[in-house]
Parts: C-alpha cells; sequence; structure tokens
C-alpha cells in the first residue's frame, strides 16, 4: 500500500489542507481497512475474555505501531506540515475501565493478537465510561465521559441477540472493535449495547433515574451501588454483557460445526473477576435449550470455563441477594439453587456454599465450584489465596488453582509512550526487545557505561520536562523539571495507601520548617479516582488538595516540596506520567493488593520503586535485587497475623510516636482549616487515628526512612542512580503480558 496515495484518497483532498479532525477520520478508516486484512479464520479452540471493564486508551497510535505504519504516516504527515501527536489530541479516550483489572484485559487483547492466537473480549460498550473526574474547589466531582463520537472505532453491526431482563425482552446490539496484534493477527472486542439508552437522562453530574432500564442500562460503567436501585442496575448490566456474550459464543461455534456437546473443543472462556460470573448458569440455561441434561451441561460449562480473582478484598467479592436475582434473573434462580444443592454433594462445609445463611449468592464461590481453573494474579496473592482467603477451596480443588503473574504491554507501555527509550534501547541491543522481552537483559552489560548511562538520564530528563509541559498546558501547574518526580498514580483506595504518602509529605513539611533541608527539591505527582460514594476515599483527596496549597503557599517549603494532583487520571495521562517518572510509589499495605500493574509500567521506564513486600513488587524485588528497590514495612505474614489477633489500635501508635501525632494533627490545623472543608479534615483524622482499617500507622517510620534514602541516593549519585533505572528496565522482560498470555495458553486455554 502507498500510505501517501491512500491517505490523500481517503482525506479527499490534500493532506495540507485537511483539518487535525478530518486527518484522523481519514486516519481512523486507513487503520480499520489495514486491520481488517488481518483477520485471520479460526481453528481449533478460541478464546473468549469476558469483563466488565477493557481500559482500551486510545488507539490511533497503537494501531499504527502494531500494523508497522507509524513511521511512515508520521513522515507523510509531516512533509504535509501536520503532527501526528496533534491529530491524536483529536482522539478521546474510550473510558471503558477504571484501574488495573480493565487495563489487563486491554494488555491481554493486544498480546492474544500479537502472539497470532484467537482470543476476542466481550464486554460492555458504556456511553458515559466511568466518570471524567473534576478538581474543583480541593474536591473530586463527578461528570459524564462522553467518547462515543459518529466516527468511533467500535462499529455498530446489525446483529441483536434477545436478552430477557425482569421478564422483559431486549435487544443486545453487537459492536465490534478491532483488536491490532503487533506485526499479528487482529482479533476483536464486542461490545454490547441498546439501542434505547439515552444520554439526555443525566443530570446533575453523574445523576439518573436508576430504575428506566431501556434508557440507563448502559450509560455508566459501575453505576453508583450505594442503594437498592443501584445494585439492581449492575446486576441488569452483568446480565446483559453474559447472555448476549454466551449467544455470541455458542452462536460462532455453532458456525464452525460444534455441536454444543463439544463445546470445549472450541471455546474457553476466561471469566474476569466476578462480574462476569452469571456466564456459568446462563451457559447452563441455553444448552438446556438446546436438550442438553443439567448434569452434562454442568460438565460442559466447567471445561469450558475458567475464573480469575483479582482481589482478596472481602467487600469487592461480590454477593447478590437472592431477591435481586429473582427480579431480575428469575430464569437463572433454579439453576443457581441446583449449583448450589450440586457443590453441597461436594462439601459439608458450610463456607464453601453459593447460598449462605443469609440468603446471598457468592459469585466466586459459583466460579470456584464449577470452572476448571482458579488463578491469582502474582505469586503472593496467589499464595494467599490457597493458604488463607480460598484454602478451603484450595484443599476441595488443590489441582485447579494455579498463578499467572500480570503483565503488560510493551507496545503501548514502552514503544508508544517512551520513543526516546525506545530508541536507546534498540541502539543498544538491537530490535529483537520488542517481540521478544527478555532480550531486556541484554542491557545489563551496559551497568558501567557512563556515557550509556548518562544518555539514560537525558532521555529521562527530556521526558521529564515533557511532563511539565503538559501539566503546564493541560493543568495551569508549573513544576521544576529538575526535582525528583515521585508517582502514586492509580485507584484511589485506602489499602493502596495515598494516605501514608500524604502522612509523609506532612512530616516533610515540619522537617523543612525546621530547617532540615531535603537533598533536593521533590515533587510528588498523584492521578487517582475515588469511586463516587467512598468518603474517605474523597477526603483523603480533599486534605492531598489542601496541603498542596498550603506548601504551594509557603515559601519557607514551596522551593523543596510540590504536590501535584493530576485532574482525570486515565491511560492518556499515565503515557505522559510513567516515562517522567524517578520514584514509583507501590505503598500498598502488604497482603492487599493483588498484583498491581503500574509497578511494571514504571519499571520498565526506568523508574525505581518504593514499595512494600506486596503483590507483583515481591517479584519485581526479587528480580532487580535489593540494590535497585527501596523496600519497606510490615511483611504480608505480619500483616495477617495482627489482622488475625485483632489488636491493632491505631490509638496506640498515635499516642506513641509524636512525629506520627505531629503529622495527624496538622490535618486538623489552622494552617489546614483554612485552607481547606473543617469536616472533611476531621473526618480523615478521627478515621486514621480510631480505626486505620490498612495500618497506615504502623509502615509510617520505615516509610519515611526508606522514602529519605531514596532522595539522598538520588541527590548523591546520579551515575549510580541511572545504573538501578537501567536494573529495572533490563529485568522488566518478565511483566510483558506475552509471557503472561503464553502461560494462560499453556497452562489453562490451550488455544488454536
Ligand atoms: C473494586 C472496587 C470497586 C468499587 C470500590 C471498591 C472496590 C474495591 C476493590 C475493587 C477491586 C476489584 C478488582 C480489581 O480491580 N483488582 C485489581 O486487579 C488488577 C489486575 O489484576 C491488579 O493488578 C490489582 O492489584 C487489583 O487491585
Amino acid at each position: 500500500m502507498n500510505v501517501t496515495k491512500e491517505l490523500n484518497r481517503l482525506a479527499g483532498k490534500p493532506l495540507a489542507d485537511c483539518t487535525n479532525q478530518e486527518l484522523y477520520l481519514a486516519l481512523l478508516e486507513l487503520v480499520k481497512q489495514q486491520s481488517a486484512d488481518r483477520v485471520q479464520p479460526v481453528t481449533g479452540r478460541k478464546l473468549y475474555y469476558i469483563s466488565a471493564e477493557f481500559l482500551i486508551g486510545k488507539l490511533l497510535s497503537n494501531n499504527l505501531i502494531n500494523l508497522g505504519l507509524y513511521e511512515e504516516v508520521r513522515d507523510v504527515l509531516a512533509q504535509a506540515g501536520k503532527s501526528l501527536a496533534e491529530i491524536e489530541e483529536v482522539e478521546p479516550e474510550p473510558s471503558l475501565g477504571n484501574g488495573g483489572l480493565g487495563r489487563l484485559a486491554a494488555c491481554f487483547l493486544d498480546s492474544l493478537a500479537t502472539l497470532n492466537l484467537p482470543g476476542d473480549g466481550i464486554g460492555l460498550r458504556y456511553h458515559l465510561g466511568l466518570f471524567h473526574q473534576n478538581l474543583k474547589d480541593g474536591s473530586q466531582s463527578e461528570q459524564p465521559d462522553p467518547w462515543l463520537t459518529a466516527h468511533s472505532w467500535a462499529e455498530r453491526t446489525d446483529v441483536t441477540y434477545p436478552v430477557t431482563l425482569a421478564g422483559k425482552t431486549v435487544q443486545a446490539r453487537l459492536y465490534r472493535l478491532a483488536v491490532t496484534g503487533y506485526e499479528g493477527r487482529t482479533n476483536t472486542l464486542n461490545l454490547f449495547d441498546l439501542d434505547t439508552v439515552n444520554e439526555g437522562i443525566v443530570k446533575d453530574g453523574i445523576c439518573f433515574d436508576k430504575t428506566d432500564i431501556d434508557e440507563n442500562l448502559t450509560l455508566f460503567l459501575y453505576p453508583d451501588d450505594s442503594d437498592e436501585a443501584g445494585r439492581r442496575l449492575r446486576i441488569y448490566q452483568q446480565y446483559l454483557m453474559v447472555s448476549a456474550g454466551a449467544q455470541l459464543i455458542l452462536s460462532e461455534c455453532a458456525a464452525r460445526g460444534c455441536n454444543y456437546h463439544d463445546l470445549a473443543d472450541y471455546a474457553a472462556i476466561q471469566i474476569n473477576d466476578t462480574h462476569p460470573s452469571m456466564v456459568l448458569p446462563e451457559l447452563i440455561r441455553l444448552l438446556e435449550e438446546q436438550g442438553i441434561e443439567f448434569d452434562e451441561a454442568v460438565d460442559i460449562v466447567t471445561h469450558t470455563c475458567a475464573y480469575t480473582n483479582h482481589t482478596i478484598l472481602a467487600e469487592a467479592l461480590e454477593t447478590w441477594p437472592h431477591a435481586y436475582l429473582d427480579d431480575v434473573v428469575p430464569q437463572l434462580m433454579p439453576i443457581i439453587e441446583q449449583l448450589d444443592a450440586a457443590a453441597r454433594t461436594r462439601t459439608e462445609n458450610p463456607a464453601l456454599a453459593i447460598l449462605d445463611g443469609e440468603n446471598r449468592v457468592h459469585m466466586a464461590h459459583m466460579d470456584i465450584h464449577f470452572t476448571h481453573s482458579t488463578n491469582g494474579v502474582a505469586a503472593l496473592h496467589t499464595e494467599i489465596l490457597k493458604n488463607a482467603e480460598l484454602h478451603g477451596f484450595y484443599e476441595l480443588y488443590p489441582e485447579k488453582f494455579n498463578n499467572k503473574t500480570n503483565g503488560i504491554t510493551f507496545r503501548r507501555w514502552l514503544l508508544a509512550c517512551d520513543p526516546a527509550l525506545t530508541d536507546l534501547i534498540e541502539s543498544l541491543i538491537g530490535p529483537g526487545f520488542r517481540k521478544n522481552a527478555d532480550e531486556l537483559e541484554k542491557l545489563l552489560a551496559f551497568r558501567d557505561d557512563e556515557a550509556v548511562l548518562e544518555r539514560l538520564g537525558m532521555v529521562k530528563a527530556a521526558n521529564k520536562q515533557a511532563l511539565a509541559d503538559w501539566l503546564l498546558h493541560t493543568q495551569g501547574v508549573r513544576v521544576n523539571p529538575r526535582a525528583m518526580f515521585a508517582i502514586q498514580s492509580k485507584r484511589l483506595h485506602e489499602y493502596k495507601r495515598q494516605q501514608l504518602n500524604l502522612l509523609y509529605l506532612i512530616h516533610q513539611y515540619f522537617e523543612i520548617k525546621a530547617g532540615h533541608l531535603p537533598p533536593v527539591l521533590l515533587v510528588c505527582i498523584f492521578g487517582a479516582k475515588a469511586a463516587p460514594a467512598y468518603t474517605t476515599a474523597k477526603d483523603i483527596i480533599h486534605a492531598l488538595l489542601t496541603l498542596s496549597k498550603v506548601i504551594a503557599a509557603d515559601p519557607q517549603v514551596c522551593p523543596w516540596l510540590q504536590i501535584v494532583f493530576v485532574e482525570n487520571y486515565n491511560v492518556t495521562a499515565a503515557e505522559k506520567m510513567i516515562p517522567a517518572c524517578d520514584l514509583s510509589e507501590q505503598i500498598s499495605l502488604a497482603s492487599k493488593e493483588a498484583s498491581g500493574t503500574g509497578n511494571m509500567k514504571f519499571m520498565l521506564n526506568g523508574a525505581v520503586t518504593l514499595g512494600t513486600m506486596d503483590g507483583a513488587n515481591v517479584e519485581i524485588a526479587e528480580r532487580v535485587g535489593s540494590d535497585n528497590i527501596y523496600i519497606f514495612g510490615q511483611s504480608s505474614d505480619q500483616v495477617i497475623h495482627r489482622y488475625a489477633a485483632g489488636d491493632y489500635q491505631a490509638h496506640q501508635w498515635y499516642q506513641a510516636d509524636p512525629n506520627l501525632r505531629r503529622a495527624l494533627d496538622f490535618l486538623t490545623s489552622e494552617p489546614m482549616r483554612a485552607a481547606g472543608d473543617a469536616e472533611r479534615l476531621n473526618r480523615l483524622h478521627h478515621e486514621l487515628t480510631t480505626k486505620d482499617w490498612f495500618q497506615t500507622l504502623p509502615d509510617f517510620n520505615a516509610y519515611v526512612v526508606r522514602k529519605g534514602q531514596a532522595l539522598a541516593d538520588y541527590a548523591a549519585d546520579e551515575t549510580a542512580w541511572q545504573r538501578k533505572c537501567l536494573t529495572n528496565i533490563a529485568k522488566a522482560g518478565f511483566f510483558s503480558s506475552d509471557r503472561t498470555i503464553a502461560e494462560y495458553d499453556r497452562e489453562i486455554w490451550h488455544l488454536g
């Protein structure tokens, strides 16, 4: 294909005369054509990855890279005086996810296509995404985050499936989005929607009538579930996704010659957390409609489906009241009851039942009994599932449990977001790492090459300058690119402990005021959305924003310390922030972060981790060695024991440690109250000094000391610091999602 000719044809006029919008549309068409050419017929078993979230990010650059067209298109446009980077600004980011769970699904789709494996996604086409975060007046507020435009990557099809919700049948329409692999095949992300959904019913931020299913069903991901209507709405959404998805799977398999008895030879279904768990009873229902007996249907479904657990937080493990399911999906309840009865024949332990004494349906329990594989997402997480959280299930089905440590696609998280680093790496070790991530280890040969380390430092400096420009341009914030950049970007949650970082920052404020100056100016950058009804999370955001104002207004402190809270953190923001990071903050309470994937992205881009021994941090530490990571805090065993003993008293720690008390009490001090909201600050102070469910206080001192060490090392010896960065990049190969997907395929799916 001649790119210039084709683009001119699609644009309908000379490129130089086109607006960026027109060029974007022409490129969209070009990519759609080229990716269609790479669709391959499916032979053998095909994967269906069902997920409530697919956090795919902008697609233009990524697709151009994967199709091998990026450089050529960029140069053709440049000749016409146009910038691909500016054209990309036109593209809205699809807001179809919340955090790591959804981004993981997107990375997996990329790796499946890259490895030439047949694997499609199944999800929902939320019109207004999760929400757009505004940070005005020191607090988070939520707005709709529309991304659907007249021309979108997701193409409407004529295919619809009937789905019966609360006795009323609606038509789920299929939209298809092409997923390109890097020099690989094209797969599909299937997204379902209703034609009747009406964005006009959203008023006042993200409020809408939660009962009008025809109009509201796919408006938002995770609609507020703090009331009953909201919780029912989530069940409606989940059932729409799995029922339409199951029908799609069965019809595709039938078209390839499947007689349903042999479904497991045609399809592997991965259940991403418990949101899609109703696919199990739904498939059984549909197979029974085809004349298959219940017992055989259960067997077929068990062989076809596998389940991934992404959290040990009890409050995030879904259980639905029997009564809700009776209302919304009465056709599934008899099947769920039969499954519960079947499970009870396998174990007498009531804790492992599907229906509990309070008539709630435990979705994860159904998954473990009636799929052939349950996996955790990092080695430590899987061990905790086996030995603690799901121990009873592990005793019953030891052969079902396995670990698949998460990964990230290096196409987006290195090639696309950090082209300068990619070029440097390629100039040192050749292009092999693009397809074989393990080749990054060859970089270790340059550990003592000062010229290389200096070039690495120059790449980072340029990325920091680019982030500084972006922050000024998009957030109106000025930062000094010569500062050390420490970044904590992830969902806002107490277990992730943004509040620990907050207490450190207050501590530093006092130290600076006392004349104990740090060795380097530190800019702490946050990116985080709080669930709209999660009060403590919103209070933490408020405290950080307020502290940021207090520090910025203090001429004694602001030359040494700055807090930046990036509004509406999303994939696009992450792509700017991650390549510019010096210190990656991964400070969850040990045992609580199932894996983390941001930790891998930062490492790959040459940041050094400051973290607890939690999730995949453990595996990062194992690989880079203790000289190249800053570990602190309680171990997961200590934490688990402390919870078991039930003897943690936040107040004792508050009383006993003057530094900690000073930091906590500053939350409600005069300067903070003057800059912020006393009610919110008091509430947070109370929460941390009396409850502190995620044990922030016991890790405070260790965190202060370790972070101080990182700052000192960074300031003392630039070459030594760059050596740590180089080692992190070199050891990142294991965290490629290509490796993760190859493991899923080898041990669970057996595709193709
Ligand atoms: C979700 C929610 C949503 C509403 C607010 C409360 C709450 C609490 C926990 C969760 C967790 C849902 C599961 C999840 O997103 N897990 C993440 O999965 C990532 C990919 O495996 C993993 O890297 C993260 O450690 C894990 O938190």
